[in-house]
């Protein structure tokens, strides 16, 4: 019998407070570490390992450390791009990582008139055939599903990365533009490794196998964290099988405890709202744990900068928290009020301002208007959100930038 790790949504460099950034790599330590005491025979990573294509070097310096770990154990590593680390030019520190060795791509597809081929790869120690495709940025990955070409496999176990959602297992009310059908997976595979949710599931399809998402072993959004103060459990995947699938065992992996303190400021002054803050503040024991103190609705009078975060901050971590996040972003106040629109995540809120203004463009181009014109928004918008590196020269950034922008879009430029 043999066995594989299914990793995913791992968004390293995600986190920007040190705390965070500490448990994020205590994290996927731990995932390294158990996958060489288990002695797995392969890893399966189905997108987003990386929050940005190129995150910092600090990032860059961990992911290899603890990849050169695995490969010392000889644990091949077989991966597919998400929608946060995708570059349309093997701009990615994946592709360095793949260059050393460290990882393997599977996600072999080219286009060959509209079809979409995808190439197989095997694993030399198992025999088994893995088969992947790429997340892309806004969904425009849909279209790949459309047209898939296959590669002819045998009757050895066989694997389908793929970095999308599936609409008849979206368990959450929110509409997810990256998402397909059930029928657009290819069949004939004895599992289906996904990626992009960040919940765990674990699903046995009629006519088509095994689905698994592993879902996020830490955070990739900020409202993971907060589904994770309410305890969803966060984890991998060790996977057995022969010739077929024996077991699939979810292993949680939990670092910190945290406290979720919600207020809602509706009809409320902004000096009762400190003072019921800072009352809950003093009942809780905050220490070790992650605080998130979110806050919203309309307060009835004052600014929304009369209420005292940087106080309540200074508080919990006196008495110890680890660390603070503060989520504000649905607090106003009535003088002030902007033209609000109710989205939780910063992807829904994406989705609905492009939405809105889409619809105002008259255009003869299909790919521009409707929701292929909102993927495509929301494509162009990842490329040029691109930071700029640390010691990268304004118009070695410019040309990068338009490179990947330009491939995006399919334009060929002269040389
Ligand atoms: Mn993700």
């Amino acid at each position: 019998m043999y066995k594989f790790a299914h990793v995913s949504d791992i968004h390293l460099g995600f986190q920007d407070k040190k705390e965070l950034q500490k448990i994020e790599q205590e994290v996927f330590e731990e995932v390294v570490c158990t996958c060489i005491k288990q002695k797995v025979d392969f890893v399966l990573i189905t997108g987003d390992l990386f929050h940005r294509n190129l995150p910092e070097m600090r990032v860059q310096r961990f992911a290899f450390k603890n990849f050169k770990k695995l490969y010392d154990a000889k644990i091949p590593i077989y991966v597919v791009y998400g929608s946060h680390d995708f570059s349309p030019i093997e701009y990615s520190v994946i592709d360095l990582l793949t260059d050393v060795g460290y990882l393997t791509k599977v996600s072999k597809e080219h286009t060959n008139n509209e079809k979409t081929e995808l190439d197989f790869t095997e694993d030399p120690k198992t025999k088994v055939k893995l088969v992947g495709i790429s997340g892309r940025t806004a969904g425009i990955d849909k279209e790949n599903y459309e047209n898939l070409e296959l590669p002819v496999l045998d009757n050895s176990f066989k694997i389908f990365l793929f970095h999308i959602g599936i609409d008849e297992l979206n368990s959450s009310s929110e509409i997810d533009t990256n998402s397909i059908p059930i029928e657009s997976l290819p069949k004939g595979f004895d599992y289906y490794a996904g990626g992009h949710v960040h919940v765990f599931s674990h699903k046995q399809v009629k006519n088509l196998g095994e689905i698994c998402y592993p879902g996020t072993p830490f955070a990739g959004y900020h409202s993971d964290l907060e589904e994770n103060a309410k305890q969803v459990k966060r984890g991998f995947v060790i996977v057995e099988f022969d010739n077929k699938i024996k077991n699939v065992k979810f292993c949680e992996i939990k670092k910190t405890d945290y406290e979720l303190l919600e207020f809602n400021a509706n009809g409320k002054t902004a000096n009762a709202l400190n003072i019921e803050i800072l009352k809950k503040i003093s009942q809780i024991i905050p220490e070790n744990k992650i605080i998130l103190l979110k806050v919203q609705g309309e307060l009835k009078s004052g600014k929304t900068t009369e209420v005292n975060f940087i106080e309540f901050k200074e508080k919990l971590l006196q008495s110890g928290a680890r660390e603070v996040n503060v989520n504000r972003i649905n607090l106003f106040s009535k003088k002030y009020h902007i033209e609000k629109i109710e989205a939780g995540k910063k992807e829904e809120l994406e989705n609905k301002i492009f939405e809105e203004n889409i619809k105002k463009i008259k255009t003869e181009q299909p790919e521009l208007s409707g929701e292929k014109g909102i993927l495509f928004a929301k494509e162009l918008l990842q490329f040029l959100k691109e930071p700029i590196n640390t010691n990268e020269k304004k118009i070695d950034y410019q040309k990068r930038i338009s490179a990947a922008v330009l491939a995006m879009m399919g334009i060929e430029m002269e040389k």
